[in-house]
């Protein structure tokens, strides 16, 4: 028997109240870096998908529960045979750094349980193997994590530890799979989580050193209340100082992590696409379908274009070999790198519109030059390569490589773009520098003193679409040498549209007095902007307050919060809390303590009292769907089955007091509920002070 239940386990773990406050979450290197190895090695690992003699197709380090094996079973049969003679950090290491991956994310714990270092706090790790197990004992008392983190830093590359909350093989983890017949009696998920805290403390009280990145998974099955995320993410920046923390400790996080996909257009917060090389995460024997190293490359100039990173993920075999094949893209990758890498690391969007041929990536030097790097997947047409709005010459273009330069005779201009005229020759040049493997992806470099001038749609600021009396829309300054067109009737601006005049006190901007669909352009040279910018604004009635006593708010602050027990797809309707009887009383628009885990909604009622009349605008998070009603008007709809998502709503308020509503359901796993609010002339959203909400008296 692999498991004995009764672990008993003294933890302390670092208390947050008595240190200092945690150290922001350092992005500086995760941004230069951009391209990182994952490494999915564990027990998996040595069966390669492969039960009883059967090659099981997809995801190998899910093969415990595609299988349904008794996680007994399964231990029994691998740990005995998990013992990685061929693993060498150094040779890991140097593959990942030779193709231009600056940091490495590795699975210490996946779901099937086991830990990948000798852990104190657990029972099924690398100490039960004959490599980790002690000389004394006859084992090579082996830490693959020792090996992995001092490699790192012997070679540069920062470390990051991926933790798995889901764990299908611990007695205390719930719930088991359904094919699981080992008794539930006495298994306890906080004890379970206790566990989860004390190994996420062995991995990063130091004993590796530096851990650049917590990796959670597996995060799904409970919320961040069961799972104590707070408690564990906060441990993580009490003993890493700006450590980087995912999003996926039923959490935001510091990062988004979308898996196996690139998004049409990258986030707005940083983000890392994760990405098998074959089918499988793990090591999987006969999954021969690889990635080609161009595929991968232009993955990652995409994923740069868009501001992200890409993590691209390894499965060592059970000997700790990367195989053959994943060598060879890996290598293939390495021979663009040595000539490229400038185009990927520190790279990120650039201003320009997406071209036909292939992706724009920049980079800014220390120096302030700043460079915009085409990535070339096929020939441009006619041989011309347009800087779309780009009002400044560059000092130089370059195809690296073969340090082929293109002329400045090679340069025109058409309106207000930059027209670059490949000609034969650099064609040629271009099309013999840059193949990976027989596939073109070629850069070419367009270097600039500073930040080039970039003709684009001027930027409407802020996020105003109602005002009462009046309103004064700020537009972002043009380039130097452009000017503004705008227009309010809707209409398109032209060159013949008067230039607007920059206010000393206001800057670029238009007063509105009446509702209006701004439009504006910027121009140069005689030239319009291509793009346009649009805002529609309208003029609203303030929503007249009643006197708080008419409400039969109650001197005392607070609100009273219903819970209804079930399983919703959608917002439920007020009068479906009609029938609830026990109230709660919550000072905040939250989930009221006792809301059950899973499968429920929860209505909060009462009255919000606003100081100053004006446009206030509310942000509603939640996990799953909610909606926020003021005085029966509804403000946000963010109902739907989803992960913790925000949304805005504007509505135009009298002084006083008025009803609130907010209801929201929770369906499974992750959950959230809270709401913020941006009162009028201030710019920032704050949390809605308790002394706002009182309670009606007929609640
Ligand atoms: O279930 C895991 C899976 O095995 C793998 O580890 C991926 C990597 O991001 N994460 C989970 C699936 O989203």
């Amino acid at each position: 028997m692999i498991w004995t239940t009764a672990l008993a386990l003294t933890i302390s773990f670092v208390s947050a109240g008595a240190s200092p406050p945690p150290v922001a979450p350092d992005f500086a290197w995760w941004t230069e870096a951009r391209f990182g190895m994952f490494v999915h090695w564990g027990l998996y690992s040595e069966a390669g998908s492969v039960w009883k003699g059967k090659f099981l197709p997809g995801w190998s380090e899910w093969m415990l529960n595609r299988k349904k094996i008794p996680p007994d079973e399964y231990h029994a049969e691998l740990t005995p045979r998990f013992d990685p003679v061929d693993f060498d950090a150094d040779a890991w290491v140097r593959a990942a750094k030779d193709a231009g991956m600056k940091y490495i994310v590795i699975t210490t714990k996946h779901h099937e349980g086991f830990a990948l270092w000798p852990s104190a706090a657990g029972e099924q790790d690398i100490a039960t193997t004959h490599f980790g197990k002690p000389k004394s004992q006859g084992g090579r008392e082996r830490d693959p994590l020792r090996e992995l983190a001092d490699a790192c830093k012997r070679h540069g590359i920062k470390l990051g530890f991926y933790y798995s909350l889901l764990d299908w093989s611990h007695p205390d983890y719930l719930p088991r799979r359904e094919w699981d017949t080992r008794s539930i009696d006495g298994a306890e998920y906080p004890r379970y989580t206790t566990y989860m805290r004390a190994q996420v403390k062995e991995l990063l009280d130091g004993r590796y050193g530096e851990i650049a990145v917590l990796w959670g998974d597996g995060d799904w099955e409970h919320g961040a209340r069961e799972h104590t995320s707070d408690e564990i993410v906060a441990m993580a920046r009490a003993l890493q100082p700006g450590i980087l923390v995912n999003d996926r400790w039923s959490q935001p996080g510091d990062y988004a992590t979308p898996e196996n996909k690139i998004p049409d257009a990258g986030p707005a917060r940083p983000w890392e696409t994760c990405m098998t090389l074959n089918n499988s995460w793990g090591y999987a024997r006969d999954d021969h379908e690889f990635k080609s190293a161009a595929a991968v490359l232009r993955n990652l100039a995409d994923i740069v274009s868009k501001g992200g990173n890409y993590l691209l993920n390894i499965g060592p075999d059970g000997k700790g070999r990367i195989d053959p094949e994943s060598m060879s893209v890996l290598s293939s990758i390495a021979l663009w790198m040595k000539t490229h890498s400038t185009s990927i690391h520190g790279n990120g969007r650039a201003p320009l519109p997406v071209p036909e041929w292939g992706k724009w990536t920049m980079a800014q030097s220390d120096e302030g030059t700043a460079t915009l790097n085409a990535h070339l997947f096929s020939a441009p047409k006619g041989g011309v390569i347009q800087l779309a709005g780009v009002m400044d010459e560059p000092l130089s273009i370059r195809v690296p490589g073969n340090e082929f330069a293109v002329g400045k005779d090679s340069l025109r201009r058409d309106g207000a773009d930059l027209l670059v005229q490949l000609n034969a020759d650099a064609l040629e040049a271009i099309g013999k520098a840059s193949t990976v493997d027989t596939t073109p992806h070629a850069v070419i470099e367009v270097e600039f003193a500073s930040m080039p001038r970039v003709l684009t749609a001027p930027e409407i600021l802020g996020d105003d679409s109602i005002f009462v009396d009046g309103i004064v829309l700020r537009l972002s300054p043009p380039p130097a040498g452009a000017v503004i067109h705008v227009t309010t009737n809707g209409s398109m601006p032209t060159l013949e549209t008067p230039p607007l005049v920059r206010d000393g006190q206001r800057g670029y901007s238009v007063a509105l007095t009446r509702s209006a669909t701004v439009r504006a352009r910027a121009s140069w040279n005689g030239q319009l902007s291509s793009a346009e910018t649009t805002r529609r604004v309208d003029q609203v009635e303030l929503l007249p307050a009643s006197v708080c006593d008419a409400l039969g708010a109650s001197a005392k602050s607070g609100l009273i919060a219903k819970i209804l027990l079930g399983e919703f797809e959608v917002v439920p309707g007020s009068k479906d809390f009609d029938a609830v009887i026990d109230l709660a009383r919550v000072d905040s628009i939250r989930i009221p303590e006792n809301a059950p885990l899973d499968r429920y909604a929860v209505q909060i009622r009462g009255v919000i009292e606003t100081r100053l009349p004006g446009v206030y605008r509310f942000e509603i998070s939640s996990d799953d769907g909610s909606e926020l009603w003021i005085d029966g008007r509804l403000v946000i709809d963010n109902g739907g089955l989803h992960g913790a998502t925000s949304k805005f709503g504007d509505i135009a308020l009298a002084g006083g007091c008025h009803e609130i509503e907010v209801r929201m359901f929770e369906s499974v796993g992750g959950e959230a509920l809270s709401l913020r609010w941006r009162v009028p002339f201030e710019s920032d959203f704050t949390a809605i002070p308790a002394k706002a909400f009182r309670r009606s008296l007929g609640q």
